[in-house]
């Protein structure tokens, strides 16, 4: 019904304007062109302030209606240089907006076309090409340079102390894996992939896999104010990990390893209090269109004091489970869409 009033409501505007444009065009004929013309010319200057107005009022309220439901502040150390650039990148550009579009609006109101005046062609002037290019390529080059320093430092490398998480991607949910009290991940093979009880393709000769633990559930326990490197990757197709409240994201991609890190700053909690918001959750999202289910692929983050992390830790039982090897891949086609190999089991019996 409301579709139907839109539809009837523009044909009557387009209707109204045909007609006004018909009338103009009669009392151009009766009352002589010039004068028309000069009565058009202050109309349509006087629409051009109104819309000005009107534009700067619209933006100012849009602002106003989207004020809280933004993203709630910076959740980490590095985000908040991101946060700082793009304030930064707002405000000039802002600034920019307001002086040019003013300036184009006040000039079409304030020098519009008369019987009296005439316009005067002004061809060239040096020293106004060279302000307003160097003006504009000074400003982007501290912009740039800020952006620059932001990439640097985000895809530098990891602090040695950092917390290292694996998350991987499939279709359609992230698997987690934490290295266990070694601290490292053992090496994972695609081929080793099976759906039953090898889901990482973890390599069973490696004994760096054996205390790893891995979570299907897309949870990713962190420690506030320590760095935490993601190792990412993809079992199938392209994902891409993206850490909103973190103000992250980093693909995915199948056969190449990618990495982030990043140093969080509140714990849930602590989020939970600042957002007002008892069901708050820190979400690892895909962010790249990976398939029909791409809409359920949702992680969460979960940052916790060091204290809480151990209590959950010690909750933790390693993937491959005291000397139960995985079963052998099936011989068919894997999950990846190469061919299955079979397990090397020898060397996690003997645990
Ligand atoms: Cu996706």
């Amino acid at each position: 019904m409301s579709g139907f009033i839109l539809i009837a409501l523009l044909i009557l505007v387009l209707s109204v304007i045909y007609q006004i444009a018909r009338a103009s065009e009669f009392a151009t004929i009766l009352r002589g062109e010039g004068r028309v013309q000069a009565s058009t010319n202050r109309t349509i200057g006087w629409v051009m302030v109104i819309m000005f107005v009107a534009g700067m009022w619209g933006i100012y309220m849009c602002h106003e209606a989207l004020k809280g439901k933004m993203l709630p502040v910076s959740a980490s150390v590095q985000g908040e240089q991101y946060d700082f650039m793009l304030k930064i990148t707002l405000i000039v550009t802002g600034i920019v907006f307001v002086i040019t579009q003013g300036l184009l609006f006040w000039f079409a109101f304030r020098y519009q076309s008369t019987e009296k005046r005439t316009s005067y062609f002004y061809a060239h002037n040096n020293r106004l090409e060279l302000i307003w290019t160097t003006i504009p390529a000074l400003v982007m080059a501290v912009l740039v340079a800020i952006g620059l320093r932001n990439w640097l430092n985000i895809t530098s490398e990891a602090p040695r102390d950092s917390q290292v998480v694996e998350v991987v991607g499939k279709q359609f949910n992230w698997i987690i894996r934490y290295p266990g009290a070694d601290g490292v991940l053992g090496k994972r093979n695609f081929q080793l992939i099976n759906n039953e009880n090898n889901v990482l393709g973890l390599d069973t000769s490696d004994r760096q896999n054996m205390d790893d633990v891995v979570l299907e559930n897309g949870e990713v326990h962190v420690i506030v104010n320590r760095p935490v490197k993601f190792i990412i990757g993809s079992r199938d197709v392209i994902h891409d990990v993206g850490l909103p409240h973190f103000r992250y994201k980093m693909d995915a991609v199948p056969g190449i390893t990618t990495t982030l890190w990043f140093t969080p700053k509140y714990t849930t909690t602590q989020m939970k209090e600042m957002t007002d918001n008892p069901d708050f959750v820190y979400e690892l999202s895909c962010d790249q269109m990976c398939g029909k289910g791409h809409y359920s692929m949702r992680g969460t983050i979960i940052v916790e004091t060091p204290e809480e992390h151990a209590a959950w830790v010690a909750k933790q039982q390693p993937y491959l489970k005291g000397g139960q090897s995985p079963a052998p891949a099936p011989s068919a086609v894997d999950s990846t869409g190469g061919p299955a190999a079979k397990a090397p089991v020898e060397s996690i019996t003997k645990r």
